[in-house]
């Protein structure tokens, strides 16, 4: 007899096994249904491989075995070129008023029309498994399934882009991602060939002065803008066409962290961003973003400065405001990560009747790639046939076979025109319904050649800097240096310097400073007069435009054995109206037993929870809790790092012994004393702010915005 069998272990099976009417084939006791293969076949022992005595050698026939280990080998499909690594969800778009008068697409014309939505969000960079506070740029994919077909806004959460023509694009990305020889660094682009491609591309230096500001570090998916980035068009039932750039504008404001924040986050949760939606949406706090749209003519095109085809140049909302047309909620967490999240294929050629596209050759480049992608992925040409990418409108086409194919239609046509007549013919065109391309007169060349209006590399990347707070100036100073910083090579570390002069003259000099340059480079040759008469955009700023309040945000609370009950009371009931959550930290995840003698389970133990998790603190000891945490080095660490975070500090008095034991210097604004429950109001009222920036050492004075780009020095030898 062979040796004794380990015991069967049965998991429940997923709905797809079960048999036709939702029945299992039998149970293996109580309602646990009975593991089977793929083809259905009962399993009695998934422990053991089939072998000859239990020191004998395997056998082939094991089928089950075969099968499984078959299926493992390939559950991987290739993860995305770029933004591989993304978490999704599904929601609605609502529409708030019909735009028949702008557009036909059909979602847009009925008042309060609902549209099924799954959104994925993304960093560029990184791979898969690559942390979520990377410095990046945040990918803004939407996909719309309308009674008219699919419609995909395939964006990013800047509104700009690095290149101008998508025969750059392999060039960009392989400069951006890890370097070949070495295979890193990853998900970062403080390396030597990223800063040499795009010091050689000066039309990446708008971009750039996004990619180095607070936007490419945002505090969660739910705080950020969206773009569309290109120019499109909307074209109504007669024809006519209006340009259009999309928006999406987030309901609970926008909101970044700071970098030392960031770096810290992804070693203390490098699922950060992941987790805050999963959450959010679990607890029905679900994030919400308003579709604007920038409507303008020909006219406007012309006068405009700059080219409204260039996907390097945005149009300000001073001069084309932004009209919000609708909602967009998320509201439900995918069931299966790899079937939704990693499956789904988004497309820019993916539009609707009433939308169409413009000449932005970067748009065009794009609707050429994304269905080359898709085919990779995913393995064959059905992959619309998946349900996560399947028109939820009725579809029909003569379209057949393939890998996977899941939809095959009955009946003896598969070609038209056919003369088999009626429903037995299958679909037909339809001139009326069916999408038309606006028909826009094209002629010219044939050439290999940009235009001339796009050649202005310089001007939107000041407008964008001289938009910024004082406080958001220096973060973008500091990330330049930071990532420069990282590169290797004193040329090229000089040739960005040699842009900056042509962005803001004080920014160049703060940076080169900073890295040690102690002659500055010769500007940079602009391809075009650099215009130093673009006025500054508030829209641009995010500390310009403050959240609405602290809602969907978080305090980590510091609590021990004898906190104050009715503080911690107070404190919950106050952020929980304003639609906050508090969270509690002790010494142990045990948990504390509070002043009133009660045990309060904690959400994490201090050592898991550094403050970096949390939008503002409170540090709430009793007097002997502030003598513990004073031995404790993780008490040290939440505390400096919300002090050198400029996050609000609520604190009892007791805490003061911790604040002096440690070092920390408690007279500025940020601090707010809790001395009991009547405290918590004014607190999380200073917490609207989000961050005390007045801690921010050493801020530049605020400059004229009149300050215009630096005089090119005389060029060195
Ligand atoms: Fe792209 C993915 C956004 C330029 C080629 N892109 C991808 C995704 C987003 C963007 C959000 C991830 C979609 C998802 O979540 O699955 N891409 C942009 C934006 C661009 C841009 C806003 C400039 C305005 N992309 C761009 C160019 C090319 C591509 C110029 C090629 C010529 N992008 C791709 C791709 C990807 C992709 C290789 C990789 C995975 C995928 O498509 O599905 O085809």
């Amino acid at each position: 007899m062979p040796g004794k069998k380990t015991p069967r272990s049965v998991q429940s099976s997923p709905q797809g096994f079960r048999g036709k009417g939702g029945e299992t084939h039998q149970t293996a006791g109580g309602d646990v249904p009975v593991l089977t293969t793929q083809q259905g076949s009962p399993v009695s022992d998934d422990q053991n491989s089939l072998r000859i005595g239990a020191r004998g050698p395997a056998l082939l026939e094991d089928a089950h075995f075969r099968e499984k280990i078959f299926h493992f080998d390939h559950e991987r499909i290739p993860e995305r070129v770029v933004h591989a690594r993304g978490f999704a969800a599904h929601g609605f778009f609502e529409t708030y008023e019909p735009l028949t008068d702008i557009t036909r697409a059909d979602i847009f014309a009925r008042k309060g029309e609902r549209t099924p939505a799954f959104v994925r969000f993304s960093t560029v960079a990184g791979n898969k498994g690559s942390p979520d506070l990377a410095r990046d740029v945040r990918g803004f994919a939407v996909k719309l399934y309308t009674q008219e077909g699919n419609w995909d806004i395939v964006g990013n959460n800047i509104p700009v882009f690095f290149i101008q023509d998508p025969i750059k694009f392999p060039d960009l990305i392989h400069a951006a991602k890890e370097e070949p020889d070495r295979g890193f660094p990853q998900a970062a682009t403080a390396h030597d060939n990223f800063w040499d491609f795009v010091s050689l591309t000066p039309e990446s230096t708008h971009m750039l002065m996004w990619a180095m500001s607070d936007r490419a570090i945002p505090r969660s998916l739910r705080f950020m803008e969206g773009f569309g980035v290109h120019t499109f068009r909307l074209v109504n039932a007669e024809g006519r066409a209006t340009f259009v750039k999309f928006h999406w504008k987030p309901k609970g404001g926008m909101q970044s962290v700071v970098w030392n924040e960031a770096v810290k986050l992804n070693g203390a949760d490098a699922d950060f961003h992941r987790r805050d939606m999963w959450a959010a949406i679990q607890s029905g706090d679900f994030p919400e973003w308003e579709l604007g749209l920038q409507l303008f003519d020909e006219e406007f095109a012309k006068t405009f400065a700059f080219d409204v085809l260039d996907p390097t140049k945005l149009i300000p909302e001073e001069q084309v405001p932004i009209r919000r047309v609708g909602r967009l909620v998320l509201d439900r967490v995918v069931d299966n990560f790899f079937a939704e999240t990693e499956q789904v294929a988004f497309m820019t050629q993916n539009i609707v009747p009433g939308v169409d596209f413009t000449n932005d050759p970067l748009l065009q480049g794009r609707n050429f790639s994304y269905l080359d992608t898709q085919l990779k992925r995913l393995g064959g040409p059905n992959f619309v046939h998946l349900p996560i990418n399947a028109p939820k409108c009725p579809f029909a086409h003569f379209q057949q076979d393939g890998h996977m194919a899941f939809h095959n239609p009955k009946g003896r046509a598969n070609y038209e025109p056919n003369s088999w007549g009626g429903a037995a013919g299958g679909p037909r065109e339809s001139p009326k319904h069916g999408f038309v391309t606006h028909p826009v007169e094209e002629s010219g060349a044939k050439l290999r050649a940009r235009p001339e209006r796009f050649a202005d590399h310089y001007s939107q990347a000041r407008q964008f800097y001289i938009s910024q707070t004082p406080v958001e100036q220096g973060h973008i100073r500091d990330a330049f240096a930071f990532e420069l910083g990282k590169v290797e090579t004193l040329a090229i570390r000089l040739r960005v310097v040699s842009h900056l002069l042509n962005v803001d003259g004080a920014l160049a000099a703060a940076v080169a400073e900073k890295l040690g340059i102690a002659k500055l480079p010769a500007a940079a040759e602009p391809a075009r007069p650099i215009r130093t008469d673009l006025p500054p955009s508030s829209a641009l700023s995010i500390l310009l435009n403050p959240p609405p309040n602290f809602g969907g945000r978080k305090v980590g609370a510091l609590v021990t054995d004898g906190t104050d009950a009715a503080l911690l009371t107070a404190l919950r009931s106050v952020l929980e109206a304003e639609g906050a959550t508090l969270e509690l930290v002790a010494p142990s995840i045990a948990g504390i037993v509070a002043s009133d003698g009660n045990t309060i389970a904690a959400h994490h133990a201090l050592v898991a929870a550094p403050s970096v998790l949390f939008d503002a603190v409170a540090i709430l000891p009793s007097t002997d809790g502030a003598a513990l945490l004073a031995t404790m080095p993780a008490a040290r660490d939440f505390l400096a790092d919300a002090v050198a975070h400029c996050k609000f500090i609520g604190h009892v008095e007791a805490a003061g012994t911790l604040f002096a034991k440690i070092g920390v210097p408690t007279d500025d604004g940020g601090f707010v004393p809790l001395r009991g429950a009547a405290d918590a109001t004014g607190f999380v009222v200073r917490c609207r702010a989000m961050r005390f920036w007045d801690r921010e050492a050493d801020l530049p004075p605020p400059r004229p915005t009149s300050a215009g780009p630096t005089k090119p020095h005389k060029k060195q030898a």
